[in-house]
């Protein structure tokens, strides 16, 4: 069995999830499910990052301890992930000693390498961002005279003090080699050559600890010295393998997805610190695009963090991982509105998809009381369905492979419109009339073989839902989960006899 390590940032815990950090694990779990269902012995990771000085300081504000701030918004997570489906197999909080073990050994390991060294730190800050400023980067995004943050424009804070740094700069041309000998380390395209373009530009060496506040795992031998937190966030991944053991069985990870707005963090400063630790890099990083809601961005302030749930309220999670992967490519940003969400359900799930779904079982039972008939030779037009089954299973993998999320699920969206086209081309309730009951069997066969291989194809993104669309097919209490495609992808398993269940419909149309 080939392993597959899936991974999705571990969020702060100063802020309540929403849509965005659905988005990131919604994608890591349909790879999950997608890689187990082809037999891969697969670990998904995701958690929570509960160190740094922006939650200490949310604590402080609320007068509450950090790790009661910590603990309560970790709640949040696990009770939201398995309302979305989610099928993480290890969720990590960076509280935890299995992590403080590791980020330790990290440390100590990059320390050994000689990559770590003593320095004074004298730069700006942007709190939220967790991210350091020199005054001429300041300069040259026009934040000089504000002294504001490039990238989310709110004050930063000047520092300076005694500090840890961890010597990127060594890295520079080994990172540029690593991405020039492995085109697929970073996805999409365009993120590859913004990291390109950034590493080309020179790296500084990383400040690395902190004095100034405590709500982190301090420096080994140096106390009052607090672990950076990227650091300390990142090394989450190995932690997770079992770091500081052996964590060959599942390290280097298959994929880290994450958004855009961390790729520096994961394409540049992760690479460079496994490289100077000796551990392996991960094959792959895929960031994705940023949400908007309903045209804005997505604030606390604005309290969108409350639409998950209500969204949860309104709608099924399968129709929301559906939209979120299939209404935007993977890789570009995209705005969130309900009538999109509706307008998508519609056309291609009640109408597409649930039509051929409910009028294929309908035949079958007005027909032939429900039951698959022997059925004759094969047409062209049969063959043609077949072979577009089968070139959808192929192309959903190789999807897949690429994190094309929207490219799978036009492939399977494809294949359901043949599946209607051949319908009407084939006029079943003509064949009846018609009394040619060989042919007959043979397109519903057709039709409900079709039926269950997009089902599988389909499940990953909507396991409800084709839990639901598969015990009426097989009429039997199967979840999607307990199927594999060595055992039920090939096409011709379901035999003559077999009787499938009622249709009840599985997308009724949304008003
Ligand atoms: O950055 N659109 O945590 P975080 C799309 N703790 N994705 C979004 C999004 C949006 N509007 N908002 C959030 C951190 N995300 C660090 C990560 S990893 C070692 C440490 C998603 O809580 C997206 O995946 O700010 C983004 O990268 C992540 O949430 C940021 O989560």
């Amino acid at each position: 069995m080939q392993s597959y390590y899936v991974t999705t940032p571990i969020y702060y815990v100063n802020d309540e999830p929403h849509i965005g950090h659905a988005y990131t694990t919604i994608a890591a779990d349909v790879l999950a499910r997608h890689y187990r269902m082809s037999g891969g012995d697969v670990f998904f990771l995701t958690g929570v990052d509960e160190h740094g000085q922006k939650v200490e300081q949310a604590a402080e504000a609320r007068g509450i301890q950090s790790i009661e701030l910590a603990d309560a918004v970790v709640e949040r997570y696990r009770s939201l992930w398995p309302s979305l489906e989610i099928s993480n197999d290890d969720f990590i909080r960076t509280t935890e000693a299995r992590h403080k073990k590791a980020v330790t050994a990290m440390w100590q390991r990059l320390d050994k390498a000689g990559a770590i060294y003593k320095g004074f730190y004298e730069d700006w800050y942007c709190v939220p961002c967790e991210t350091y400023w020199t005054g001429t980067q300041l300069k040259d995004a026009g934040r000089w005279e504000d002294k504001v943050c490039p990238d989310c424009t709110r004050a930063v804070e000047q520092v300076k003090e005694e500090s840890y740094f961890f010597r990127l700069g060594d890295y520079q041309q080994k990172l540029l080699d690593h991405i020039h000998a492995h085109p697929d380390f970073i996805g999409p395209e365009s993120r590859r050559n913004e990291v390109l373009r950034f590493v080309e530009g020179g790296l500084r060496d990383l400040s690395v600890s902190r004095t100034t506040f405590s709500w982190g795992i301090p420096v080994p031998g140096d106390e009052k010295h607090v672990i950076y937190v990227w650091i300390d966030a990142l090394t989450n991944y190995l932690t997770a393998a079992g770091f500081p053991d052996d964590v060959s069985a599942q390290w280097p990870a298959d994929v880290h997805l994450i958004g855009k707005d961390i790729l520096r963090f994961h394409a540049v400063y992760w690479p460079c610190m496994l490289m100077a630790a000796g551990l392996p890099l991960p094959k792959r990083i895929f960031a994705h695009g940023w949400w908007t809601v309903e045209g804005a961005k997505m604030s606390k302030s604005k309290g969108n963090a409350l639409q998950l749930d209500k969204l949860l309220e309104t709608y099924d999670a399968d129709t929301i991982r559906y939209f979120l992967l299939r209404e935007v490519p993977f890789g570009q940003d995209g705005d969130f509105s309900f009538s999109a969400l509706k307008q998508r359900y519609n056309t291609e799930l009640a109408n597409d998809m649930g039509n051929l779904l409910n009028r294929s079982l309908s035949m079958l039972h007005k027909y032939q009381d429900g039951a698959l008939a022997a059925i004759g030779s094969e047409q062209e037009i049969d063959r043609s369905l077949v072979a577009a089954v089968e070139a959808m299973q192929r192309d959903v993998d190789a999807a897949m492979q690429r994190q094309a999320f929207h490219e799978a699920l036009e492939k399977i969206h494809a294949v359901v419109r043949h599946g209607n086209r051949y319908v009407e081309e084939n006029a079943p309730w003509a064949l009846f009339k018609q009394g040619d009951h060989l042919r007959l069997a043979t397109v519903l066969y057709h039709l409900i073989e079709s039926l269950r291989l997009i089902v599988l194809q389909l499940s990953p993104f909507m396991p409800k839902k084709c839990s639901l669309m598969l015990a009426q097919i097989m009429n039997a209490d199967i979840r999607v989960e307990s199927l594999s495609l060595a055992d039920s992808g090939g096409w011709g398993l379901l035999s003559e006899g077999h009787v499938c269940g009622k249709p009840a419909p599985v997308f009724p149309r949304m008003d």
